[in-house]
């Protein structure tokens, strides 16, 4: 697929899903809803995952080929310019992409790290984790792992006529740098009762070269534990991975704690000791073995996607209270 394409289906999708995050309703998860597949998403473009994660569980597909399916849309759209190669280029013009994923039953993880011109990140982790015997690959391995797998790849022309425009207008000093991030990240409780989990993202916008952020981190960006729950972050990654506080959130539900109250929990944590304080830019979501979800963020409101009991919404939390 070429870049440009990637580009058109990126700007469509975004559009839409602005619309849907304006009206999203604060909500929290119902403990009374009926038992079945439980997804939650980072972000409203996340919707379009747990739909698609959803139609793969219908087509009889397992939970870690939903997390997949889910993750590889998002990486096609390139979500809000974010996700995919139709993400933000690092400081030399290019996208390096992380991606990780996690299978609850098994335990089994894969990820990739600051990898470029792979259409999906995502396969490439999951790959890893299915054909060889490691966890984690980065950078120039990562890519060729994924090309001996097969994986689809760009016309790198497309990449460099990017490239060019990306470093003629961070050169210009009327044109403000292009920053921002964000990363769909997508947890899910299959009808078995089962958690996955995965998470794809071009990283933060002008980052140097070679720098990995939060979300290929296992404990990071994401954590998957089948006793227990699975957690999820977004956000800038150096504020996450400091603290490996999806390890940290899946630790606290195992104490007892909601979701919702173990991201919170997490946040006020970080914030209590980091420097930057609630200024963090950071946020989580949770869902836990008997299907509640939650989310929390430092310093925004925060929309996410749920899909429970046969339906996909957006809905948010706002900036957790100061402390
Ligand atoms: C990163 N955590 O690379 C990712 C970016 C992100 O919302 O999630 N932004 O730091």
């Amino acid at each position: 697929m070429s870049s440009a394409k990637l580009l058109l289906f990126a700007l469509a999708a975004h559009a839409s899903l602005l619309a849907s995050c304006a009206s999203a309703p604060m909500i929290e998860s119902d403990p009374s809803r009926p038992q079945g597949p439980v997804m939650i998403a980072t972000w409203p473009f996340g919707r379009l995952a747990v739909d698609a994660a959803a139609e793969s569980l219908d087509a009889g597909e397992s939970g870690l080929d939903g997390i997949e399916a889910g993750i590889r849309l998002i990486e096609s759209l390139g979500s809000d310019g974010s996700v995919g190669l139709a993400g933000r280029p690092n400081a030399a013009g290019y996208p390096q992409l992380d991606a990780c994923i996690m299978d609850g039953p098994s335990r089994g993880a894969g990820s990739v790290g600051g990898m470029e011109g792979i259409v999906h990140p995502i396969t490439a982790a999951r790959r890893v984790m299915d054909s060889s015997r490691h966890v984690m690959l980065v950078g120039e391995g990562a890519r060729w792992f994924a090309l001996e797998h097969g994986l689809e790849t760009v016309d790198v022309s497309d990449l460099d006529a990017k490239k060019t425009a990306w470093v003629e207008r961070e050169r210009d000093p009327e044109e403000p740098a292009e920053k921002g991030h964000d990363t769909i990240t997508l947890l899910m409780l299959d009808g078995n009762g089962d958690l996955y989990g995965g998470c794809s993202t071009s990283g933060a916008g002008g980052k140097l070269p070679g720098r990995v952020g939060d979300s290929p981190i296992l404990g990071a960006g994401l954590f998957v534990d089948n006793e227990v729950g699975a957690a999820g972050a977004t956000g800038v990654g150096e504020n996450v991975m400091r603290y490996s506080a999806t390890t940290v959130i899946v630790e606290m539900m195992r104490q007892g704690m909601t979701p919702k109250e173990a991201c919170e929990a997490m946040v006020h944590r970080i914030a209590a000791v980091d420097p930057l304080g609630y200024e963090l830019d950071v946020c989580f979501i949770a869902l836990d073995k008997q299907g509640r979800w939650g989310a929390a963020a430092s310093n925004q409101r925060f929309p996410f996607a749920v899909g429970e009991a046969g339906r996909s919404q957006v809905v948010h939390v706002d900036a957790v209270p100061r402390r």
